[in-house]
């Protein structure tokens, strides 16, 4: 394998550093992978599950307190605090290395270190980039196999000897007292130590693809978003493409793999977590898909919530905390049959009914793309998929109608900036409480907020006819407390209204917030849905946008005079309107 010096030498320099027993390059084959996992199941770090009914399907159970990402702990290490912005921890560059480097010290001794050269994005596409990665996990390094293009093809996607994003991680102690996960976005690095859970530890992910590769967009005039890709193909045989921005654990994955309900309806998925998006030559936006693989969250996870995830996690999937039954199956609270008995919790230890969740609440499934039964046959054609719409959706019991559309593009970068969610057990801390989180993007921007919000408005200019933007919200309740919209593969009735309005049919009414389906505009045939609960979902209440507006009108505060124009008097219309 040809290597370029400028990647060699930063190893040498991590290996002087961490001083591992020995040094891997990862070729990215099976050979190599089917080495990792032999040599996982050798020292337990891998559990073997039923070959027969889950063929080549592995358990990892991670530390007790290494479970999620760890946001506190996660820092954007610009040299001014203000490109960080308010809404990201931040540590200046010199102190991070010098508070950090000590943890990397000696921290491989007597461990293999991995060197995983990955390519992020289909091959031979302008819109894929490389990193480096140097890991003292086999798990990660599997991990990484699965989830992104591992060995040569990623070095001969470097366009110069340094074009790659060098990411140092080790596990350090495992010790949330010694966990840090730095970014340097003005050096294009990632340093992450103290974590072996998924979004702390495979850096292509959040760390590379999210915040440094938004950090890296900015400056090169595309997006990197926290979004699921999906193709809709209507009755006329027509693929439109759409974009989706949602919280961790809010849905992505269900609705990126969704399977219609409406006859003539057929949906292809293109990626479950993040897009990369280019303004083409003709002023088309295209996207692709950076990752190879998807790292799903396994609870609720159903033959009702998503049969394709089902189907696709049968084999050649690595389970992480999930519960395991007697007869060595994956089990997950909402999988719809209960665990036999005898199951054992995601520590490994005796479970019973009654006693907690068997699995833990942020379980993991990690599994190639290519075994998703509605993978769409274009996932990987190196000129992206058009994008025709952009959907934001979070979780919110009450306020935020079920589907509305955007007046126009800064309209809709308002309504983005706007979302609020109740947070979920994707992240450490406190679950179900509402905090703002524009376009999603809160955990993953690695720079400042109102100037990701301004390169959004500035994108829209370069956009010939700019995609419509929708707001969704599967998740309001209704007085009894009960959702209003059923959601999963129902879902398919807004996705035909989002679509209709897109080739400028679908009816709508003109509200303050924007165009809300008429109650006939969506297609509920065969649904059994009451008017009075349909009107629900679909109301827009006066006092309630109030209150949110003020609220959101604090958070825009904490940025200053930085925040766009634009995006203030988006919001001062709105009430005024209201
Ligand atoms: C994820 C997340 O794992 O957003 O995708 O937390
Ligand atoms: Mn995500």
């Amino acid at each position: 394998m040809a290597i370029t010096t400028v990647a060699e030498k930063w190893v040498d320099e991590v290996s002087a550093l961490t001083n591992p027993a020995d040094v891997v390059w990862c070729d990215g084959s099976k050979a190599e992978y089917d080495r990792l996992v032999g040599q996982m199941l050798g020292d337990g770090t891998l559990v073997p599950l039923n070959e027969k009914t889950y063929p080549s399907c592995y358990l990892h159970r991670s530390h007790p307190t290494d479970v999620a990402r760890t946001e506190q702990l996660t820092f954007i290490c610009s040299r001014n605090k203000e490109d960080a912005g308010p809404t990201n921890n931040w540590m200046d560059p010199a102190e991070a290395k010098g508070r950090v480097g000590g943890l990397f010290r000696g921290a491989m001794r007597g461990r293999t270190m991995y060197v995983i050269p990955y390519l992020m994005g289909p091959a031979g596409s302008s819109m894929s980039r490389v990193g480096v990665m140097v890991t003292d996990s086999a798990y990660a390094t599997a991990s990484m196999h699965i989830m992104t293009r591992v060995g040569a093809v990623a070095l001969e996607h470097m366009r110069a000897d340094d074009d790659f994003v060098p990411g140092l991680h080790s596990l350090g102690d495992l010790s949330p007292d010694r966990r840090f996960i730095l970014h340097f976005p003005e050096e294009k690095l990632i340093w992450s130590v103290g974590s072996g859970y998924g979004g702390n530890a495979l850096l292509g992910k959040k760390c590379h693809a999210l915040r440094i590769a938004s950090a890296q967009a900015r400056q090169e005039g595309w997006l990197a978003e926290h979004m699921l890709i999906l193709g809709v193909e209507d009755p006329t045989g027509k693929v439109t493409y759409l974009a989706a921005a949602m919280p961790s654990a809010s849905g992505k994955t269900n609705l990126a793999m969704v399977i219609s309900r409406l006859p003539g309806y057929r949906c292809w998925t293109v990626g479950d977590d993040i897009a990369w998006i280019h303004v083409d030559k003709q002023g088309q936006l295209r996207a692709v898909n950076p990752e190879r693989g998807f790292f799903g969250v396994a609870p609720n996870t159903s033959a009702k919530t998503n049969p394709n995830g089902m189907a696709m996690v049968r084999s050649n999937t690595i389970f992480t905390n999930v519960a395991m039954t007697p007869e060595r199956e994956p089990w997950w609270e909402g999988m719809e049959r209960p665990a036999p008995a005898g199951t054992l919790d995601w520590q490994g230890k005796a479970w019973q009914p009654g006693s907690g969740p068997a699995a833990h609440p942020n379980s993991r499934f990690t599994v190639l793309a290519s075994q998703c039964p509605s993978i769409a046959p274009n996932w990987e054609d190196p000129e992206g998929v058009p994008i025709s719409g952009f959907i934001f959706g979070s979780r919110r019991a009450q306020v935020v109608p079920l589907v509305f559309e955007a007046f126009n593009w800064d309209h809709g970068v308002f309504l983005g900036s706007a979302m609020g969610t109740e947070t979920t057990a994707a992240i450490t801390g406190q679950v179900g409480v509402v905090r703002r989180d524009p376009m999603a993007m809160i955990p993953f921007c690695g720079y400042n907020m109102a100037d990701y919000l301004q390169h959004w408005l500035g994108i829209g200019r370069r956009v010939k006819n700019p995609p419509k933007i929708f707001r969704v919200n599967w998740f309001r309740r209704g007085a009894d407390g009960k959702f209003l919209w059923p959601g999963y593969s129902e879902n398919v009735r807004v996705l035909k209204w989002i679509l209709e309005r897109i080739q400028g049919r679908g009816q709508a009414t003109e509200t303050a917030i924007g165009n809300v389906p008429t109650p006939s505009g969506l297609d509920l045939s065969g649904l059994d849905m009451p008017p009075d609960r349909l009107a629900e979902a679909l109301r827009v209440g006066k006092e309630d946008w109030v209150a949110a507006l003020d609220e959101l009108g604090e958070f825009y505060k904490t940025f200053g005079d930085r925040l766009p124009r634009p995006i203030w008097q988006a919001h001062e219309t709105t009430l005024k309107r209201l």
